[in-house]
């Protein structure tokens, strides 16, 4: 039996990109497998699949060479398709990536046209999402970085990039655009290795820059699993620091290209801490699938990935509260929290260190105490397996 509470609802905030749904399965080793469908025949199929947002590249909507008058004609029957849909924009973004121009990076680019050019472009991009309502916007400098250290220092482009999200924020501020810019990272592709490879090199830069309260992250499933490393940690550091300001939502096999997957596909367990920590804490934003569906897939394929997204996020969801309230689960969770109170919160001075200094701690008998993560674990996998219900 079906159940209510694994349909998609405005207040789940489900977004996806015009670029994830209209995806038409290219890869560097064959072609197209889907036809191109408008922006706003794609609205049209998120509205019917039950999806809140959806986010763009300027030309996604908009193509590169069009005129003001074309640009403006998109714009209106794009802004109606989504208001007959049902359907917000909460972000937007810039491509920086896909024209020839960008071969070199963008913001980070020797040439200094492509830099400056960089900016007006992102400027266009900025005031098209703020026409539709577009809270955050996205960057994702896919383009900047090498394929050989040779053409440059890699600190010179630290350096312009900065300078290029200090003028942007200005921009931001006299437009009274009231943006929040969330930085996407991603360690390599298409460049064989991109600056600000991490969630965390991108956190630790922006704490350099003229705005840092304009500024946080977009961590990526697929970007943090490429690499191997653990989403959830890097998204809470994020969260901890009040820089999660959006989230790219897909799965991916370490090691391998950027598969973006349909969310949890690949690797559920991570799915579940994932959206297990977006619910505990209360994260408000957008969920945004960024990924896309299999190169097998016709448009009723394409319909299937969207509602299997928000249907795994809806099914983990369910399956974080349940373990919430699992009464062995609870057990050990107090157990492991009694001990914490037990010990003295940790005081800071003279007097408090030479107590510190002097307390006795039986090493041996600290180490032989059993922990019952292994319980803990699979308590875990029996609500994820449907064991416990
Ligand atoms: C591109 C990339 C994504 C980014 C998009 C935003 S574009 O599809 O692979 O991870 O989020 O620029
Ligand atoms: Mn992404
Ligand atoms: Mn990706």
């Amino acid at each position: 039996m079906e159940k209510n509470n694994l349909a998609p609802a405005p207040e789940h905030k489900f977004s996806f990109g015009l670029w994830t749904v209209g995806n038409r399965g290219r890869d560097p080793f064959g072609d197209a497998v889907r036809p191109t469908m408008s922006p706003v025949e794609l609205v049209q199929l998120l509205g019917e699949v039950g999806a809140w947002g959806v986010n763009f590249h300027d030309n996604d909507l908009v193509p590169i060479d069009a005129a003001p008058g074309e640009r403006d004609q998109i714009v209106g029957e794009f802004r109606k398709a989504c208001e007959e849909n049902g359907i917000v924009v909460p972000m937007a973004t810039v491509n920086l990536f896909f024209d020839p121009v960008f071969k070199d990076g963008a913001f980070t680019s020797n040439d200094p046209d492509v830099r400056a050019y960089s900016l007006q472009k992102t400027m266009g991009a900025m005031d098209l999402g703020a026409e539709f309502g577009a809270e955050t916007f996205v960057l994702w400098g896919g383009r900047e970085g090498t394929e050989t250290d040779a053409c440059r220092r890699p600190d010179e482009a630290v350096k312009r990039f900065r300078e290029a999200i200090n003028y942007l924020c200005d921009y931001n501020k006299a437009q009274g655009y009231g943006y929040r810019f969330a930085l996407e990272a991603k360690p390599n592709e298409p460049r064989a290795d991109i600056y600000f490879p991490t969630t965390g090199s991108y956190l630790a830069f922006i704490e350099t820059l003229e705005s840092p309260e304009m500024v946080g992250v977009n961590p990526e499933v697929a970007h943090e699993h490429m690499p191997g490393l653990n989403m959830t940690h890097a998204v809470a550091q994020a969260w901890e620091m009040g820089k999660l300001f959006h989230i790219d939502l897909n799965d991916q096999t370490p090691g391998r290209y950027d598969q973006d997957l349909r969310f949890g596909s690949a690797n559920p367990l991570a799915a579940f801490w994932l959206v297990k920590f977006l619910e505990d804490v209360g994260y408000s934003g957008p969920r945004h699938f960024d990924a896309h569906a299999y190169r097998t897939e016709d448009y009723e394929g394409v319909k299937d990935f969207a509602k299997g997204c928000m249907r795994t996020y809806l099914i983990l969801k369910e399956k974080a509260e349940r373990w919430n309230e699992h009464p062995q689960i609870r057990e050990i969770l107090a157990d492991i929290d009694s001990k914490n109170e037990a010990v003295p919160m940790m005081k800071h001075g003279k007097e408090a260190a030479a107590e510190l200094m002097s307390s006795p701690f039986d090493r041996k008998e600290i180490a032989a105490r059993g922990l019952r993560y292994e319980r803990l674990d699979q308590l875990t996998m029996d609500i994820l397996l449907g064991a416990y219900n």
